[in-house]
């Protein structure tokens, strides 16, 4: 029987084109956790030093969803890494709330 290890060699290599296009994927693409993660970044007055930025970020951080913030007084803005469905107003009603200014989108 000829089919058996003819059959066995084109099973190899359809594994190992798999393999190349699951690899290739991966490298081409973000995983799936990163897809799904957004970055908003969020402009804040009133910060005037880095124990405000660590206010502004340790703020953000509560919200429920929100993976990480990096908040810079230099900047005036917050960087904040959130999950799906994060809205961006819970962001800034904590900002406000922590005693900060969110100037308004496009004023
Ligand atoms: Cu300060």
């Amino acid at each position: 029987m000829s089919a058996g290890p003819a059959g066995g060699a084109a099973g190899g290599l359809v594994g190992r084109a798999r393999a190349r296009y699951l690899a290739g994927e991966r490298a081409g693409a973000p995983a799936q956790g990163e897809l799904v993660m957004n970055e908003l970044k969020i402009p804040v007055q009133g910060m005037t030093c880095g124990g405000c930025a660590a206010s502004v970020e340790r703020a953000v951080g509560r919200v429920p969803g929100v993976q990480g913030a990096k908040a810079s007084f230099e900047q005036a803005q917050v960087v904040v890494q959130v999950g799906p469905g994060v809205a961006r107003e819970a962001l800034v009603q904590a900002i406000e709330a922590a005693g900060y200014d969110v100037p308004a989108e496009g004023a």
